[in-house]
C-alpha cells in the first residue's frame, strides 16, 4: 500500500506513535509518505520506503496567524495525486481530520477518491477537541472520516460520550518496539546516577499541567524519607520551572536530576526501578508502556486509559488523581523488597508484550484493507 501519514512531528505521544507506525509499515513493505511541517523526531534512520514531504505555513505580513491548514491541505492533495497514495492516515483530530476532509473534497472534485483514517490520541478529544472553539469541526470531521481509531477503550468511550458521533470507533491500542525498548545492561550508568545503590525513580513527559509533575516530586519526597533514592525527570515543558522551584524549596535538588528531552530514553529506563505517571488525564500512557517494556513497574493515577496499561497490584499500582500518600506508599511497597520488585518487573514485561508492535501493526494493516474495500464498494461521495 501507499500510505500518507499526517501528524505532529514533535516529541508528543501522537507524533511518536504516528512515526513508529510509519516506520513499522515501511519495514513491512509499504510505501509511507509523511506529510508534516518538519521531519518527525523519531524519523531519524533512512529507509527506502519512507518519504517525507514538508508542509510549512506560508509567512506573509498580512497574516497574524499563518494559515497552516491551507498549505497542509494543498500538500496532501499534491502528494496523493503525484505519489498515487491509497489512503491518508491522520493522527490527532485537531486540525488534521478537518484538513484531510478538505483535501478529500478537492481530490473528489477532480474525480479522485482517497479514504481518510483518523486516529484519536487523547488531548485532541479530552482537552482541545471538546472546547467550544473546536467542537463542531471535530465532530464533523470525525463523522466524515472513512475510518476512525482510538488508542484505548477509555478514549473511545469518552469520544462517544462527549461528541455526537455516528461512526464506529475502532480501538487499536498504542504499541512498543522491543528492538528498542528493552532492559539492557547499563550498570556503569546506574553507578553514576546512584553511586550508593539508591533506587532510581523516573518520570518522562512534556511537563504540561495535565501531567501533574509536582505530584511526581511530592511522591518522591515521601519515598525518599523511607528509602534512599534518586529521581530522574526526563522531558521539558511549561511546568518545568515551577517544579524545579519546588525541588529547591523542599531541598531535594541534589537527589533530583532534570535531564531535559532525551533521544535515548530507553537507556535511562534500563537503569530505573519505578516509573511515576500521576496525570489527571491520560488516554493511554505510552510513556508508561515504554517503561514497562524495559521492566520498570508503574505508579500511576487511575484515570483514562491507564488501567488498560498498568494492572493494579501486578505491573504497578493505580491511585486516585492527586492521592500522593497512596502513590508513595504503593511505590515503597514495591521497591523496599528486592523479591517483590523482581516480580513486578517481570509482570510489567509480560503485560507490555501484549502491546508489542508485531501484534498491533497487523491490526492497522487489516483496518486499512477494510476501509479500502468498503470505499471501493460504496463509491463514496462525501
Ligand atoms: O501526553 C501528551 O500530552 C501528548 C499527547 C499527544 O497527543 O501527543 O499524548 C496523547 O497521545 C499519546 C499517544 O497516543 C497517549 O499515549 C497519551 O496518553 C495522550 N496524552 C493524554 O491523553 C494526556
Amino acid at each position: 500500500m501507499k500510505i500518507g501519514i499526517v501528524c505532529y512531528p514533535t516529541y508528543g505521544g501522537s507524533g511518536v506513535v504516528a512515526t513508529e507506525l510509519g516506520l513499522g509499515l515501511a519495514k513491512a513493505g509499504h510505501k509511507v509518505h509523511f506529510i508534516t511541517y518538519k521531519r518527525p523526531v523519531r524519523l531519524a534512520p533512512f529507509h527506502e520506503n519512507i518519504f517525507f514531504h514538508e508542509a510549512t505555513a506560508l509567512d506573509y505580513p498580512l497574516f497574524e496567524y499563518a494559515p497552516y491548514e491551507t498549505t497542509l491541505a494543498s500538500k496532501m492533495v499534491d502528494v496523493v495525486k503525484f505519489e498515487k497514495l491509497d489512503l491518508l492516515h491522520v493522527h490527532y483530530a485537531v486540525p488534521h481530520a478537518a484538513v484531510a476532509y478538505m483535501a478529500k473534497k478537492i481530490l473528489l472534485s477532480e474525480g479522485r477518491y482517497v479514504p481518510v483514517i483518523t486516529t484519536l490520541h487523547g488531548t485532541d478529544i479530552t482537552l482541545v477537541g471538546n472546547n467550544n472553539a473546536f467542537e463542531s469541526v471535530v465532530t464533523f470531521s470525525i463523522n466524515k472520516s472513512d475510518g476512525v481509531t482510538a488508542v484505548s477503550e477509555s478514549l473511545r468511550k469518552q469520544t462517544l460520550d462527549s461528541f455526537n458521533i455516528n461512526k464506529e470507533i475502532r480501538v487499536i491500542p498504542n504499541f512498543v518496539d522491543f528492538h528498542r525498548f528493552k532492559k539492557s545492561n547499563k550498570d556503569h550508568f546506574k553507578k553514576a546516577i546512584a553511586p550508593n545503590g539508591e533506587r532510581i525513580l523516573v518520570h518522562t513527559s512534556n511537563f504540561r499541567k495535565v501531567k501533574r509533575v509536582e505530584d511526581v516530586v511530592r511522591v518522591f519526597q515521601k519515598v525518599y524519607q523511607t528509602i534512599p533514592s534518586k529521581l530522574l525527570m526526563i522531558g521539558d515543558g511549561p511546568e518545568r520551572h515551577k517544579v524545579e522551584e519546588l525541588c529547591r524549596r523542599i531541598k531535594l535538588c541534589h537527589e533530583i536530576r532534570f535531564l531535559g528531552k532525551q533521544a535515548a530514553v530507553e537507556e535511562l529506563l534500563a537503569v530505573s526501578d519505578l516509573f511515576l505517571i500521576p496525570s489527571e488525564s491520560e488516554s493511554f500512557g505510552l510513556a508508561a508502556l515504554e517503561a514497562m517494556a524495559c521492566e520498570v513497574p508503574v505508579i500511576s493515577s487511575n484515570i483514562g486509559g491507564l488501567p488498560e496499561v498498568n494492572i493494579h497490584g501486578k505491573t504497578g499500582y493505580l491511585s486516585e488523581v492527586g492521592d500522593i500518600d497512596s502513590m508513595a506508599n504503593n511505590a515503597i511497597s514495591i521497591i523496599e523488597n528486592e523479591a517483590i520488585l523482581k516480580q513486578f518487573r517481570s509482570n510489567a514485561l509480560s503485560q507490555a508484550k501484549r502491546f508489542d508492535i508485531s501484534n498491533i501493526l497487523p491490526k492497522y494493516e487489516a483496518f486499512y484493507e477494510e476501509i479500502l474495500m468498503s470505499s471501493v464498494y460504496s463509491k463514496k461521495l462525501d
